[in-house]
């Protein structure tokens, strides 16, 4: 059978790290405060932020502490992949996914532009849909490797993750978009 599409902007790297990177990385997620949400009830998902922040309360974001220097070194290889700077990242997600946990299908917020986010520890599979026809792309995650949302996989394909065979973690950077830019002009302290 021929291998499924993938979404029409999304790009994949593997092996971007060594495992005794992905080790020192893990740990690094694992002592950086994850905490639950309270608005995702049951589901063993747990984050940190850098940089912004995510307020489910008010749909914004809010400043919070910035990147650590221990995230330099995928930071610059995660911006290699994408073209950018890794100073031009505004934000840095850790998740973690217990097993069990999911993400729901979703579209991330406007106020970023570029999203590359980086697996590590068991392997999973990233759905893509297409809200208009309903036509689903699942993608395979390695550990180690990342991806890089652009075009219609970052603004029309919504992402999704099924329920984790084990524990992942991921580290996903974003950039600010000209709304973000825009909503942060008009008040620092809240997009
Ligand atoms: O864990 C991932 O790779 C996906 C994370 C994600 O979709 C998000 O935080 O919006």
């Amino acid at each position: 059978m021929p291998p499924i599409a993938m979404p029409p902007g999304l790009k994949l790297a593997q092996d971007v790290m060594t495992p005794a990177e992905e080790t020192e990385l893990i740990a690094l997620i694992e002592g950086s405060g994850l905490a639950y949400t309270p608005y995702d009830k049951g589901n063993t998902r747990s984050s940190t932020s850098y940089g912004w922040k995510y307020d489910y309360a008010n749909d914004s974001f809010v400043p919070c502490k910035p990147i650590p220097e221990g995230f330099r070194t995928i930071a610059e290889r995660a911006a290699a992949a994408a073209g950018l700077s890794c100073d031009d990242f505004a934000e840095c997600l850790l998740n973690r996914y217990e097993p069990g946990a999911v993400i729901q299908p979703h579209l991330d917020k406007p106020v970023w532009e570029h999203v590359v986010g980086i697996s590590l520890g068991v392997p999973t599979t990233m759905v893509f849909r297409e809200p208009a026809s309903g036509e689903e792309r699942p993608v395979e995650l390695s550990p180690r490797s990342l991806y890089v949302l652009a075009d219609d996989a970052r603004y029309v394909w919504q992402h999704s993750l099924p329920p984790m065979q084990g524990t992942r973690y991921s580290i996903t950077f974003r950039t600010f978009s000209a709304e973000g830019l825009r909503r942060l002009e008009a008040c620092p302290a809240e997009i």
